[in-house]
């Protein structure tokens, strides 16, 4: 039984990898050119590319992954969103703090509200002729400055929410169970991201649903 994950993004691949992993379930990588359709909604582009890799699938018993994510500033209106990869290519994270400069506070507090921003992931797996669509959100703030290190597209600057026992994010402020105390995606290791991962969160969600443990 394997997962092809349709996307061009190795990081991704990476993540997911270690989430399935810890089930045994192969994830491989599926390389399809398909068109993003103009669309808000994480969820309409990744039904459409499902639907466009579909009848290119290598074998018509394995699993097919598309898994959409976006960061979404507040004090932006949400911006980039959906535009997240065009805008990485184009602005850059420089760019995204850039437009954030004006947005500072020395209370942290009152600063990690005017920066709140949070990644939300979609992500639908197609098996045996069924769709199952799951959703994950990581809240967090962006940093004043990035950071070095691991990770790829906007962790260097996103610093997620502290996490209650529950696994639960916590407002801004907020000191949690798990924390990374201020540090980026960037600058924490995969399996440290992958408890507060809005991408990890959408895989595990997926996997509940759809009962391919069974
Ligand atoms: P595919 O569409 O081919 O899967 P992509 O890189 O375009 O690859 P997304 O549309 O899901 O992936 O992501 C939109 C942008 O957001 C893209 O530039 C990613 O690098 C970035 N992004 C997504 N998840 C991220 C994460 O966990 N950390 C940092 N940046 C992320």
């Amino acid at each position: 039984m394997t997962i092809w994950f349709m996307t061009t993004n190795q990081g991704k691949v990476d993540e997911a990898r270690e989430h399935f992993s810890k089930f045994g379930i192969p994830v491989r990588q599926f390389e399809f050119e398909a068109s993003e359709p103009q669309s808000k909604d994480l969820e309409i582009v990744a039904l459409s590319k499902i639907e466009q890799a579909l009848p290119h699938l290598p074998n018509e018993k394995d699993m097919l992954l598309v898994e959409d994510a976006g960061l979404f500033v507040s004090a932006l209106n949400d911006f980039p969103g959906v535009y997240s990869s065009y805008v990485l290519e184009t602005l850059g994270t420089h760019g995204i703090l850039k437009l954030m400069e004006h947005l500072h506070s020395e209370d942290p507090i009152r600063d990690g509200n005017l920066r709140k921003a949070e990644f939300r992931a979609v992500a639908v797996l197609y098996k045996d002729g069924q769709t199952i669509v799951a959703e994950g959100v990581c809240p967090g703030r962006i940093a004043h400055k990035p950071t070095e290190g691991e990770g790829f597209g906007f962790d260097p600057i996103f610093i997620p929410s502290d996490l209650d026992e529950l696994g639960n994010a916590l407002p801004v402020g907020e000191i949690g169970v798990k924390s990374t105390h201020g540090t980026p995606f960037g600058g924490i290791s995969l399996e440290e991201k992958q408890l507060f991962s809005h991408r990890r969160r959408a895989l595990s969600s997926l996997l509940e649903h759809f009962d391919i443990l069974g």
